[in-house]
């Protein structure tokens, strides 16, 4: 999946302009401070993570307000909220620190390895899985070598075969990938990575419960 690559704000920086004083891991944040006249303002995100909830925005520095839904530097993300534990925090950085998920730092992407199921329920899964997720979209040689070492079985991407051919789930344009040798070999009309082949793409039969990939690109607009 392409998107524009955005400068990552600094860890210490997003907590002193939010307000928050600690932090035990990503997307832990410790509120203890909140209400002492931060710079997030009108009493900050509130004594705990159920009052931060029912906050609406949090100054992210350079006039950027988190919770607004609008991505504005040095945010990540933006979904609109300031509750935590939904893939964008109260301070408006990327949550993707889960077992099974992995974080792009070029763009802040998630992916998270399931399973196992076949091609189509395994895309429903991914599109409830958070917001702007779907079946991952491997449609770049260095997308496939940074999530070669999540995967340890056959795995399901977002790609599939119609009466046009090939084509990614996000309307990627199809540029015809490294395949795995002899493939794609008709056996399926469903895209995976092979274990068989080191995990180059392959084609399968869509019915077949595998592993798969799940991606999300940032929330906000
Ligand atoms: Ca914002
Ligand atoms: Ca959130
Ligand atoms: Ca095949």
């Amino acid at each position: 999946m392409v998107s524009v690559v955005r400068a990552r704000p600094t860890l210490a920086c997003a907590l002193a302009l939010c307000g928050c004083n600690a932090i035990s891991g990503v997307g832990d944040l410790d509120f203890s401070s909140a209400g002492s006249g931060g710079p997030g303002g009108g009493g900050g995100e509130g004594a705990t993570q159920a009052s931060a909830s029912t906050s609406t925005s949090t100054a992210t520095g350079g006039g950027s307000i988190c919770g607004n839904g609008k991505l504005e530097p040095p945010e990540e993300c933006d979904d609109g909220n300031t509750t935590a534990a939904d893939g964008c925090s109260p301070a408006c950085i990327v949550e993707c620190s889960a077992p099974d998920e992995l974080e792009d730092p070029t763009n802040h992407h998630c992916y998270w390895l399931s399973g196992s199921a076949a091609w189509s329920h395994a895309r429903t899964v991914c599109q409830s899985w958070r917001d702007l997720g779907d079946l991952a979209v491997i449609a770049s040689e260095r997308e496939r070598v940074f999530v070669k070492p999540m995967l340890t079985h056959y795995t399901w991407i977002g790609g599939l075969k119609g009466s046009a051919g090939w084509a990614w789930v996000d309307g990627e344009p199809w540029v015809e990938p490294i395949w795995g040798s002899g493939q794609p070999d008709g056996s399926g009309e469903c895209l995976g990575l092979d274990q068989a082949s080191n995990f180059h793409i392959d084609d399968d039969n869509c019915a077949a419960n595998r592993d798969y990939l799940c991606e999300a690109a940032p929330a906000g607009s």
